[in-house]
């Protein structure tokens, strides 16, 4: 079975690509090389941080690898936070960054926004990307407990419940990270 470590240290989205990929191929996680180190993540788009990370990983470990970088892009707040999602508030207290995302966009009505992923595959020499966005609105406050991230604040478009009030099958079935995972198996699968 192919073989690919995930450069992430966010176990939700570990949680997540292993539900969506199943059986189809062999995930290792950094703990599995031994990898503790801080994958820099210095890029303005999703596709440069995703690189950076993956190629990171490839150029120290030489092991076949994918890196995920994704955020939200809030349309009447010119697509932030962007790359900055994790980092929005300047800490990764998510608290922190909803607070901020929900007082830049105060009470406006236009409330659309996007999810966005970007996977970075290297395979020996080789790199591929992959994209899934989905679209939806950001709510006045915070529903749900699940999921992580943004999740309270975000219900896509023809739903009712946030992707933290559904279940976590919910939103794999759905969600920008499923899509672009979905499109790496697939091209896994010509290939392999
Ligand atoms: P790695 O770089 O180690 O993969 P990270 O959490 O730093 O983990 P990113 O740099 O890709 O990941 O930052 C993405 C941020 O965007 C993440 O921390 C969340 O705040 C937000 N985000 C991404 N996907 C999300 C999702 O499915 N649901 C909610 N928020 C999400």
């Amino acid at each position: 079975m192919i073989q690919l470590v995930f450069a992430t240290n966010n176990t939700h989205k570990l949680d997540e690509v292993r539900e969506v990929v199943g059986n189809k191929f062999h995930i290792q996680t950094l703990a599995d090389i031994g990898c503790t180190d801080d994958i820099p993540e210095t890029g303005d788009t999703f596709e440069a941080n995703a690189s950076q990370k993956s190629t990171y990983l490839y150029s120290r470990y030489g092991c076949d690898c994918f890196a995920d970088d994704s955020g939200l892009e809030v349309a009447a707040l010119a697509n932030e936070p962007g790359v900055y999602s994790a980092r929005y508030s300047g800490t990764r207290d998510m608290e922190k960054n909803i607070d901020l995302l929900l007082h830049r966009l105060g009470d406006r009505p236009d409330r659309a926004a996007r999810f966005r992923t970007v996977i970075s595959l290297r395979i020996g020499d080789d790199e591929h990307f992959f994209e899934g966005v989905i679209e939806g609105q950001i709510g006045y406050e915070r529903q749900g407990n699940g999921g992580f991230g943004y999740d309270p604040l975000f219900t896509p478009n023809g739903y009712v419940k946030t992707f933290a009030q559904m279940t976590p099958s919910e939103k794999n079935a759905i969600s920008h990270r499923a899509i672009a995972v979905a499109k790496l198996a697939d091209f896994l699968k010509t290939k392999f």
